[in-house]
């Protein structure tokens, strides 16, 4: 089997990087262990369960003898929202695509044993697996740039019982050699330490190569129940779900665009959204990014952009949230929003 034939099917499965690692020890538990000892937020309780897990593979996938880590570039998102919602739920596309590579991989005889697939939830330290596989290193945002890509990008990983080895090279598409160094947040940017996504932070996330989550409009408007701070609430601007400021203005790879962006509740009008039962929001989220998470979080976050937009227009809607929606918080962000857009000039 030649490399050229590995890369066509790569590139079939539209993977726009792969790199392939051993599954050594993890480099990163200590930071993980302490983020989940002293900074972890209510909303993301659940990386307790399987903290352990992230230490080896054995868990997962016993024998894990190869990892192939994928990075997938995201179209531009539609205002408001952020990239990741561009394409449905990237968790179930991720997973498609690494199911195909999987598949081709055996049809072509290079793969015999036991794999599994790993997006997001698994108990994984998924930016440092891309780092290790050569994709890009941890920028002063905290996120995984990759030199080409940006860090416009959702990663996914195939375990493999199978012994990569003798075909390396071939699985190294679009990669850099790997260094340690690269694991330490903005060590390797190449903005000559301007800091860029700092600056352009909202809420001051980000400062001097630190992160503060609690800070985080990516938690805050996803993960996070219950009111918003004041200046958190302001600081959305007009973001409905997620936030990348910090990687929009990443001058790394800042042009990258691929396919067409798939959305289609960023056309559900706010009438729709915040006059939807729980149950039918529950529906008309299916196969978007929101589908997991709590359905008022989405009112919540619409009431909050509504009343940054310093205009009347939906003033009669907010009210009707504000004496009709049964969950309290979500009342709480349409009475600031209504207090924000009615008060006197
Ligand atoms: C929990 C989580 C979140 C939380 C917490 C974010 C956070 N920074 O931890 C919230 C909901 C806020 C979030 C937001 C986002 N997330 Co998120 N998230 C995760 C998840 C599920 C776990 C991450 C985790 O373990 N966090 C704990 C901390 C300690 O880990 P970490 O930031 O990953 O840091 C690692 C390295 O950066 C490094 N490191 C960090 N600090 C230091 C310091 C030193 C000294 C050293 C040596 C190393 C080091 O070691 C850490 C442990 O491996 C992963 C999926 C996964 N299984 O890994 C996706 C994941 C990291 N998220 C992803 C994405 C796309 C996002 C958002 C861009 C989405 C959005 N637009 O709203 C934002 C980005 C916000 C930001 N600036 O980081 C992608 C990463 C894409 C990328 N290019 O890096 C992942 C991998 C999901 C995926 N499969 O694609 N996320
Ligand atoms: S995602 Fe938004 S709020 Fe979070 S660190 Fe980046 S710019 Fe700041």
């Amino acid at each position: 089997m030649d490399a050229d034939r590995i890369h066509d099917i790569i590139e079939q499965c539209e993977i726009d990087a792969l790199g392939l690692l051993r599954p050594d020890a993890m480099l990163t538990l200590d930071i993980y262990h302490a983020f989940i000892e002293n900074d972890l937020p209510t909303g993301l309780q659940y990386l307790i369960r399987g903290a352990e897990h992230r230490r080896s593979f054995e868990a997962l996938l016993p024998n894990t003898q190869s990892v192939l880590c994928a990075a997938f570039l995201l179209p531009p998102a539609f205002e408001g929202w952020a990239r990741f919602c561009a394409i449905g739920d990237y968790h179930e596309i991720v997973r498609a695509r690494l199911t195909r590579l999987e598949q081709s991989l055996r049809k072509e005889k290079l793969i015999h044993g036991h794999t599994r697939i790993c997006v997001d939830s698994a108990p994984v330290l998924e930016r440092e697996l891309g780092v290790r596989a050569g994709l890009g290193w941890i920028s002063s945002n905290h996120q995984l740039v990759h030199p080409m890509l940006g860090a416009g990008i959702v990663l996914g990983e195939l375990l493999l019982t199978d012994n990569l080895d003798p075909y390396a090279s071939a699985f190294q598409w679009h990669t850099i050699p790997f260094d340690p160094r690269a694991l330490i947040p903005g060590s390797h940017c190449l903005c000559h330490n301007q800091r860029l996504c700092e600056q352009n932070c909202p809420t001051h996330a980000l400062e001097h190569h630190t992160y503060h989550v609690n800070r985080c409009l990516a938690y805050l408007t996803t993960q996070h129940t219950g009111v918003l701070e004041d200046e958190h609430a302001l600081a959305m601007g007009n973001c409905v779900w997620g936030c990348d400021r910090c990687q929009t203005h990443c001058p790394v790879a800042k042009y990258a665009q691929t396919t067409e962006m798939n959305m289609p509740y960023a056309m559900l009008s706010p009438e729709c959204v915040l006059t939807a039962s729980a149950k039918k929001l529950t529906r008309l989220l299916a196969g978007s990014p929101m589908q997991a998470a709590h359905p008022r979080i989405l009112q919540r976050n619409y009431c909050y952009v509504l009343g940054n937009q310093n205009d009347t227009t939906y003033a009669d809607l907010l009210k009707y949230v504000a004496q009709n929606n049964p969950c309290e918080w979500v009342q709480a962000a349409a009475c600031r929003s209504l207090r924000m857009i009615l008060k006197p000039l």
